[in-house]
């Protein structure tokens, strides 16, 4: 059985979208993993399919009930109950890429989506939903979140990254941010290539690549910085790099 993802939302038709194109999308028909969406509605009980009501103690919005996104819960557990369900909102824990490889080792996930206020907090205890967050600005609902989470996590599957996308080297992989990249032509609007990069000395462009990572890193991301000097004994870090002051 591949990696399997099963997604619980009001709107099932915006799922695989954007995962059906390019390198998600090829993984997907090859079969490296697959998707199922559930209509939350399709759980209601009632005949006007409420999936909502108001919150108790008064307040504004809506609050998805916790008999329906249980019922949801337990048909998406069917497909595969050993998946961890993850519940994406605001307050969640903020995803990072430790997380996604967590994600991956696994066999799958099920993700739920939410929209109103919120849902209520007793099906996240019940369910022992874990939540996550993608960062800190405010969606419309949980959809477009289960869409970078399933991207991030689909680009890791074996078989997924091509030899020369290969993550073994990349940022957040790697500690650092990327150096800058050059191409053809060698001069354009007045603005040659570092020199470097045209000399043909393998050692001294790795060197001014690892020397430009650290710098951007350093300038655009000390929190990144940091972690990774002090990270210096790890594998492949640093060696014989130090950083520049
Ligand atoms: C009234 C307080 N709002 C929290 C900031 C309520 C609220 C706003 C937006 C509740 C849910 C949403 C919709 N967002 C998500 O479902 C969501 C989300 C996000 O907005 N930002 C980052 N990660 C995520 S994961 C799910």
């Amino acid at each position: 059985m591949s990696w399997h993802a099963s997604v619980l939302t009001l709107f099932p038709e915006m799922f695989p979208g954007p995962l059906g194109q390019s390198l998600a999308g090829r993984a997907l028909r090859d079969g490296r993993w697959s998707i199922d969406s559930l209509d939350i509605r399709s759980f209601a009980t009632d005949r006007h399919r409420t999936v909502d009501d108001t919150p108790f103690g008064g307040g504004a919005g809506m609050v998805m009930r916790p008999d329906v996104l249980d019922a949801a819960l337990a048909a998406a557990l069917a497909a595969g109950a050993d998946r961890p369900a993850v519940y994406l909102t605001p307050r969640g824990r903020r995803l990072d890429q430790a997380m996604v490889r967590d994600f991956v080792a696994g066999p799958g996930l099920i993700l739920l989506c939410g929209r109103y206020e919120g849902v209520d907090e007793r099906v996240i205890e019940a369910r022992g939903l874990q939540e996550v967050s993608i960062g800190d600005y405010v969606l419309s609902g949980g959809e477009p979140a289960a869409m970078v989470l399933l991207d991030a996590c689909v680009r890791l599957l074996p078989g997924v990254m091509g030899a020369a996308e290969s993550g073994v080297e990349e940022s957040f992989s790697s500690g650092l941010l990327e150096y800058p990249h050059y191409t053809r032509p060698a001069e354009w609007q007045g603005r040659a290539v570092p020199p470097v990069l045209l000399s043909g000395h393998h050692a001294e462009v790795a060197r001014w690549r690892q020397a430009e990572a650290e710098r951007i890193t350093r300038e655009r991301r000390p929190d990144l910085w940091a972690q990774y000097t002090s990270h210096a004994a790890a594998p492949g870090a640093m060696d014989g790099r130090p950083a520049a002051a």
